[in-house]
């Protein structure tokens, strides 16, 4: 794998990946195909030398330029997405496009260049548990997505296991818990409460805030994918986690301990219309078939470096900040 094209490279988990390939395998190249949407940032990139790295600013969709980068390329690992539940809640039309439209571009494109794919999804495909039901999601869950954004994510994985059975196409998925690290835009949970208390606003907890959330540090999702480049069996899926189920009010209350703030310092809002009570990942078939085991897997201290780095880097969220929270207030959130 010499030629990587990484669509999404400019956005969290997609720019991250960027940088754990640069550090890990140097000898790949890479192309990274961002349209630069909201959630995108070039500067994510920033570090990586231009010898390893070529940016184009496009857009999945756009099948002429998917074709000209396919066919000078080995592989593709493919993040670009709309991937903000509470916007395809108010307006789920470019989730519809990007995720499925884009998704089938990509498809294409690799079937006409015989091109490796990997396609990045979520454990979101599978709806949601109870709080008490002993099981998590296994590569047999059946699929049952909640919002329109998960809805979207599962179209697109339905079309992935098409081209593997009809044509071929020579590719993997992975469905991956909830990421948390750097880059990470400020309208996700984690990064919008770290930023709120450094921004002297309350964070806003959702519902009861027993919702829970199965989190896994970003680089840990980069070892994975590159785990199953390199060792998957082609047609595969593989679920991706790292034992870290918590309730939001849990996560919020260790952001407010690291921030040396009361523990009831936030405030309840409304509630996400559907909001998904559980996610939680079983790991088994990546860690018994293909030997991949998480790094960072003491959450603790993975947030307190997340919440430093947010400290740290006030100009690349001050940006985004304002705007996203004016998104929210209009949906009293
Ligand atoms: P993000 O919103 O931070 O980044 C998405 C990137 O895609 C941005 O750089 C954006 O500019 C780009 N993009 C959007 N539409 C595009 C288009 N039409 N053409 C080209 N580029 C486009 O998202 P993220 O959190 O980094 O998620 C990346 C992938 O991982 C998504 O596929 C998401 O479904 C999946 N995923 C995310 C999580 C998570 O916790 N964030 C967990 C599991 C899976
Ligand atoms: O202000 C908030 N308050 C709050 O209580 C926000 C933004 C969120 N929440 C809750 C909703 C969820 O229960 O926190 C939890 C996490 O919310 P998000 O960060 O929006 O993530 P989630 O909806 O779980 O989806 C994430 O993980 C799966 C990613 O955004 C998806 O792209 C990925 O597929």
């Amino acid at each position: 794998m010499k030629e990587l094209i990484v669509t999404g490279g400019a956005g969290f988990i997609g720019s991250n990946f960027c940088h754990w390939t640069y550090n890990n395998h140097p000898d790949v190249h890479l192309t990274v195909l961002d349209a630069l949407t909201y959630a995108g940032n070039r500067d994510n990139l920033r570090g990586i030398p231009e010898d390893n790295l070529t940016f184009v600013h496009g857009d999945i969709c756009d099948r002429e330029l998917v074709d000209r980068l396919f066919s000078g390329a080995d592989g593709c690992v493919h993040f670009a997405a709309e991937s903000h539940n509470d916007n395809s809640i108010v307006a789920p039309e470019s989730f519809v496009r990007t995720n499925i439209g884009g998704t089938y571009t990509l498809l294409e494109a690799a079937r006409a260049y015989d091109v490796r794919f990997h396609h990045i999804s979520t454990d979101e495909v599978y709806g949601d548990l109870a709080l008490d039901d002993p099981q998590r999601f296994t590569e047999e869950s059946p699929y049952h997505p909640s919002s329109p954004y998960s809805s979207t994510k599962a179209a697109s994985d339905m079309l992935v296991r098409a081209w593997v059975r009809t044509y071929g196409v020579r590719a993997t998925i992975s469905n991956c818990s909830n990421n948390y690290g750097p880059y990470q835009h400020v309208e996700k949970f984690i990064p919008r409460q770290i930023t709120n208390i450094l921004s002297g606003l309350s964070p806003k907890l959702y519902g009861d805030g027993l919702n829970v959330r199965d989190w896994i540090h970003v680089d840990d999702h980069s070892s994975a994918v590159w785990t199953i480049l390199e060792r998957g069996k082609l047609g595969e899926t593989y679920l991706i986690g790292a034992d870290g189920e918590k309730s939001n009010l849990e996560v919020l209350k260790a952001i407010l301990r690291e921030l040396d703030q009361p523990e009831d310092a936030f405030e309840w809002v409304r509630d996400r219309p559907g909001h998904d009570r559980r996610y939680a990942i079983d790991p088994s078939k990546i860690s018994a078939q293909l030997e991949w085991r998480p790094m960072h897997v003491d959450f603790e201290d993975g947030l307190k470096e997340t919440i430093a780095w947010y400290r740290d880097n006030g100009e690349w969220w001050g940006a985004e900040k304002e705007a996203t929270e004016e998104r929210y207030r209009r949906q009293s959130q």
